[in-house]
């Protein structure tokens, strides 16, 4: 950075005992006396500590030992250790737009900077290549056709959403690679909008024929209505598993409330639906209603994007058929025959309805929710269901039917994108999960998602650090290596096998007798030595994550992880005169086949459980992403009320320090953001040399046009196979293809014209 004024730039520990000066001539050298007596002769500002751990701006007055008094703002005299004192940027860096910018990158500083922004609604900032996006909890109008020509000519370049779609539509195009947007964050930072947004950028300057743009944007109210759930944290957030249960203050998925609220009165009837409050998977929770959200005017919405994306009125008819299955399921009753201690299940509305809209008979489901079969020495036996069982069984219909609901919206959906071609081009691939989250008590749903977030969040790390310094070192160029937290700890406490968590988990739910008890001594017994694993009493165990440490409770984790369809309820469903329901429920009984498989028995050895299930589904997610080229964005909530203007500032450094971004600024402002092989570069911009180079081997063609470009030394290295460039370099070396192309260009037309 150049800059009139006298600065100093500190070294990575960011403290003011290892600091090196660089005056005004831009040279850096070793300061010579005490950093302090220089902020004390030049009334620099500095961070200092205050008791309660806030940090305050202030200027040193004199040191005595390690005691420095310092003068803070409201003319208070603080003295204070002199470990506690951090060096403050200069006014003139004030809401610097990319954190690599600041002289000093600690954390008091980063926090201001991005309050600083905030507070002028400027939600967008970047960490080096990483784009930091602020949830604003409001709307604001930054976004739009304006806004995006805006960022498409490049005349605005302020950190965007937009400018990072751009950013991998033209490296698209230009390089013929694939791309990902990754986006992470916590649960309500912002992610899916921040996607929707993206995909807004993307459907405007890369639509073209077919409606194709339209259709992409209305995929989202479809997800978003049958994928998200209002949760303690968040009133729309993206979700794993919820249907026959809910805690209290949160909701089952958006489309069962937007169902109930705006079914015209003939769907209503086809469905036999009644209110919410009659339905017991949506009447257990306290919560029905979401402030500021109406329900059915959603359920409109939802209508006009099922018909944009072209899904036929039959279709339509038969998704919300199912939805009202899972509703009607919810309500059948059982009722204990106490002297044989078994159920019989209550032939009511609740079973002919549920019943009809499945397409089986009453007695078929009511046979299935009652019997099951048992492996005894003489062969196959049928045996009456406990209540407990009944329970199970109902609960596992319903969310085998919402689950394969979801999964058949999804397929209906990209066929509808295909528009009949098969897609041959390069693509952008665009990464939005369920965020990071700490509750009050954190189940099974918290174990998935948060170890689902930690292997994005060594995504993240292998790019921008491992990757990254291992390319320096390789290619043999001057690197003083950046440390980084690396979680690839935790992630073997999930995944190692045979003694990890998830390899203990599938363990233990094959144990007929095994107990969330036993499960959780289990863990204690093989995993304590583990320094992310803390043993705690009874069924709980504390994971330390990257974002944290968090308390599970085993309760439920056994039935949720084998997450059975008993053999009889596939039975059921693969003859059921539904064709959603038949075409998945013999897929899933090909992997039941010849085993009788019974949710009080051993795991079915076939079917795969739902934590290995998610090892898979993750693992195939990052071989698709590393065949990409990743562009990352980072979501941070200011607040846990979802409202807007409330900056938490130790919400926000919590989330700054666990997701990497000041090191990553600090890798960046060192380091080198573009590299090429020499190959690439001097085919690249070979043609611009005014003199026609006598050696044709490409490192010293490249090396001819960085001196011909006057490309400061400081700016790049060469390495054996590469060379690396710091930020702003290749955008020079850019704009003067452009113009030279674009020259020649013009004397082709002007030819053409001649001739013509
Ligand atoms: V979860 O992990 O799925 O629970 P997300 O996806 O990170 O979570 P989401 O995108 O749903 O969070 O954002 C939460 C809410 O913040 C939204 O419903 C909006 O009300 C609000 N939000 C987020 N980003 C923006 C924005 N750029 N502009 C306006 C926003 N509001
Ligand atoms: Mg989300």
């Amino acid at each position: 950075v150049k800059m009139d004024v006298e600065y100093y730039c500190a070294t990575p520990q960011e403290n003011m005992s290892l600091l090196t000066c660089n005056a005004s001539s831009g040279e850096i050298e070793e300061l010579e006396d005490d950093c302090i007596s220089y902020f004390i002769k030049k009334k620099l500002r500095v961070w200092c500590k205050e008791p309660r751990g806030k940090w305050e701006l202030g200027t040193i007055l004199s040191t005595s030992g390690e005691e420095a008094s310092v003068s803070i703002s409201n003319r208070n005299v603080m003295k204070v250790d002199r470990s506690e004192l951090l060096p403050a940027n200069p006014d003139i860096l004030e809401g610097a737009d990319d954190l690599m910018k600041l002289s000093y990158l600690n954390e008091p500083s980063v926090l201001r900077n991005l309050k600083f922004r905030y507070s002028k609604e400027m939600i967008y900032s970047k960490a080096g290549p990483v784009l930091i996006a602020l949830n604003p909890f409001k709307d604001l109008s930054i976004y739009g056709t304006d806004y995006v020509s805006a960022y498409r000519q490049k005349f605005i370049d302020a950190p965007h959403v937009y400018a990072m779609a751009d950013a991998a539509y033209s490296d698209m195009l230009r390089d013929e690679v694939n791309q990902s947007i990754i986006i992470s964050g916590e649960s309500g930072s912002g992610k899916t909008e921040t996607a929707k947004i993206a995909i807004q950028y993307l459907a405007a300057v890369g639509g073209g024929s077919g409606g194709i743009e339209n259709k992409l944007l209305q995929t989202s109210c479809i997800l978003e209505a049958f994928g998200n759930a209002k949760t303690f944290e968040n009133d729309n957030s993206s979700r794993f598993s919820r249907v026959v249960q809910s805690g209290s203050t949160e909701r089952s998925y958006h489309i069962f409330y937007q169902l109930c609220a705006g079914a015209s009165s003939a769907l209503k009837e086809t469905l036999n639906l009644r209110p919410i409050s009659e339905y017991k998977y949506l009447n257990q929770s306290d919560c029905v209603k979401i402030a500021g959200v109406d329900d059915a005017r959603k359920f409109q919405e939802l209508m006009r994007a099922l018909d944009t994306v072209q899904i036929c009125e039959e279709d339509q008819e038969l998704i919300f058929k199912m939805v009202a299955a899972v509703l009607w399921l919810g309500n059948i009753s059982f009722q204990v025959n106490d002297s044989e201690n078994h159920i019989e299940v209550v032939d009511d509305e609740a079973v002919t309805s549920a019943a009809l809209l499945m397409g089986c008979s009453s007695q078929e489901l009511m046979a299935a929710l009652s019997t099951g079969r048992a492996q005894s020495e003489d062969g196959t036996i049928t045996k009456k269901l406990s209540l407990q069982q009944a329970i199970d069984t109902r609960g596992a219909i319903a969310k085998f039917i919402y689950a394969t609901l979801f999964e058949w919206l999804v397929e209906q959906l990209n066929k509808s994108l295909q528009v009949g071609k098969k897609c041959t081009g390069k693509s952008i691939s665009i990464l939005d999960i369920y965020g990071f989250e700490t509750l009050q008590k954190n189940s099974f749903e918290q174990f998935c998602i948060n170890y689902a977030n930690e292997r994005l969040q060594q995504h993240f790390n292998r790019h921008l650090f491992k990757l990254e310094q291992q390319d320096y070192e390789s290619d043999g160029i001057d690197w003083t290596k950046i440390d980084f937290v690396d979680n690839q700890e935790c992630l073997d406490l999930f995944e190692k096998k045979p003694l990890g968590l998830l390899s203990l988990l599938d363990e233990e739910s094959n144990l007929p007798k095994a107990s969330d008890l036993t499960f959780a001594n289990k863990l204690k017994q093989h995993l304590s030595p583990n320094p992310c694993f803390k043993g705690e009493r009874g069924r709980a165990f504390g994971v330390r994550h990257y974002r944290g440490e968090v308390l599970y409770d085993t309760n439920g984790f056994l039935e949720k992880n084998r997450d059975l369809l008993p053999f009889d309820s596939v039975q059921l469903l693969s003859s059921c005169n539904c064709e959603l329901l038949q075409f998945f429920a013999k897929v899933s009984s090909q992997s039941q086949k010849e085993s009788n498989s019974f949710h009080t028995s051993a795991l079915d050895s076939q079917k795969q459980s739902i934590g290995t299930k998610l090892k898979g589904q993750l693992f195939m997610l990052m071989c698709q992403l590393e065949s990409t080229k990743p562009h990352f964005i980072q979501c941070i909530r200011p607040n846990t009320k979802q409202l807007p203007g409330i900056y938490d500032e130790d919400l926000v450094l919590q989330q700054i320090r666990c997701c990497g971004v000041l090191e990553v600024a600090r890798i960046s402002r060192v380091g080198y953001s573009n590299r090429m092989t020499h190959q690439e570069f001097s085919e690249r911009y070979g043609f611009l040399l005014s003199e026609a180079n006598v050696s044709q081997d490409p490192l010293s063609i490249s090396v001819a046009i960085l001196q011909q470009f006057n490309i400061p030394c400081e700016m790049y290295q060469v390495g054996y196979t590469k060379l690396y460039l710091r930020a702003g370099q290749i955008g020079a070396l850019e704009d003067k293809r452009k113009q030279v192309l674009q020259g020649i260009l013009g004397v082709q037309k002007c030819f053409r014209g001649y001739q013509a």
